[in-house]
């Protein structure tokens, strides 16, 4: 019998750099009197994100939800577009702040990505455009969804807050659809604590974006378009500067601990565990679990239940589905007949503490612990 940890253990603690680092970054703040509004050190972050993601044109935000929704907006995007309810409230709700209407497709069983041929199912010639989430750093089936948007005539959007670093065989994950939103928020590999950006092939996006994300201003008398304030500030750029530099060995540390995860429980009948594709580079986000009640004795809910007598917090994303929600159960699409698999699945994953801080030997006894409920 193992002891429950003495200290809460969360699916994630956030990255943060040596204070004096930050203090002294700060200092130049500080000196400059410039700590929002396009500051020197957003700049910097952002052509060093640019760079990072391999992106052709990058712009920074506030937080990833501003930059979604700034997204739908600047492709002038209209009547529906279809999402997927196997994700965070911010995605279909970017769709609903732009006065469109969210229209939810199925999702693949092995990597839990929209699948494309739902997505063929729900077009008609209200749909403008689809916007797909890389759920858990996995790549949704970029090739397949490009031929439907061709086919069609629809945008694409990239929810690609789990996605940052994440490539398709060598390809960056920000090349792919019109646009694609990373989330900087806390819990992310990056953070800059709220933050976000849209990346973008068409560098003529690049001035609507940056409008939209600054009230419409083109100067201090012409006002050209509606827009919100979706500004990162001095303090969130110079966080992310110094989180830039540790991101590599974050990534090595999760590396690690996803291996000792994949060792202890490989052949644990009822747990299945998303293996990395070899041929596609995964973020690292996040560490997924899938229960299997009937193979495993009990269900994922009494798996959480049970880990957090031992003081381990994991997390049931993303259950409930987005279609599930009061503001959307009643639209046609959110028919669970509609969603056998979104509805199969939300009952099945188990998100697992997963972070570079993270002990070995703590990731070992979290996996013992999950064997001891094993009936
Ligand atoms: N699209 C997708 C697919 C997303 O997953 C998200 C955000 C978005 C869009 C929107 O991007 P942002 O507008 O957020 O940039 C968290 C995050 O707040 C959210 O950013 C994220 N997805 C989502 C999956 O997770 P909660 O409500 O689960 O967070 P919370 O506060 O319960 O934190 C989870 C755990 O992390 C805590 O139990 C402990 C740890 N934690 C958290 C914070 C904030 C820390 O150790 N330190 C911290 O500062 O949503």
């Amino acid at each position: 019998m193992h002891k429950p940890f003495k200290k809460p253990i969360y699916i994630t603690r956030p990255l943060l750099p040596s204070l004096d680092k930050y203090k002294k970054l700060l200092e130049q703040v500080w000196d400059s009197q410039w700590i929002t509004n396009n500051g020197p050190k957003h700049k910097k972050l952002e052509k060093k994100l640019r760079n990072y993601l391999k992106v052709p044109s990058l712009s920074l935000f506030n937080n990833g939800t501003t930059a979604l929704i700034t997204a739908i907006q600047s492709l002038k995007l209209t009547g529906e577009i279809i999402t997927t309810p196997f994700t965070f409230p911010a995605t279909p709700h970017a769709i609903n702040w732009n006065h469109l209407i969210p229209v939810f497709a199925d999702i693949k069983k092995n990597d839990f990505t929209i699948d494309p041929r739902s997505i063929e199912k729900h077009i008609n010639k209200k749909t403008s455009a689809i916007l797909a989430v890389h759920v858990f750093g996995q790549p949704c089936d970029v090739y397949a969804i490009e031929n439907i948007a061709k086919c069609y005539k629809l945008k694409i959007i990239y929810d690609a807050a789990h996605a940052f670093g994440t490539e398709i065989n060598g390809i960056p994950i920000g090349q792919f659809g019109d646009i694609s939103m990373f989330s900087f928020h806390a819990t992310k590999l990056f953070n800059t604590a709220e933050g976000g950006a849209l990346a973008f092939n068409d560098l003529r996006l690049k001035k609507i974006i940056e409008l939209t994300k600054n009230f419409g201003i083109k100067n201090e008398e012409e006002v050209l378009l509606p827009g919100l304030n979706g500004k990162m500030n001095e303090l969130q750029s110079s966080l992310g500067l110094l989180n830039l530099e540790e991101i590599n060995e974050e990534k090595s540390k999760r590396q690690n601990i996803y291996n000792t995860y994949i060792t202890e429980l490989k052949n644990v009948t009822g747990v299945s565990l998303s293996e990395l594709d070899t041929k596609n580079k995964n973020s690292l986000q996040y560490f997924v679990l899938r229960i299997n009640k009937e193979k495993f004795g009990i269900s994922r809910d009494d798996v959480y239940r049970k880990f957090k007598k031992y003081n381990i917090y994991t997390r049931k994303y993303f259950y409930p589905l987005c279609s599930e929600y009061n503001c959307y159960k009643n639209l046609p699409s959110a028919d669970k007949k509609n969603l056998p698999v979104a509805n199969q699945v939300v009952k099945e994953i188990l998100t697992m503490p997963f972070y570079g801080s993270l002990k070995d030997e703590e990731v070992t006894k979290i996996c013992f612990i999950l064997k001891s409920f094993k009936k």
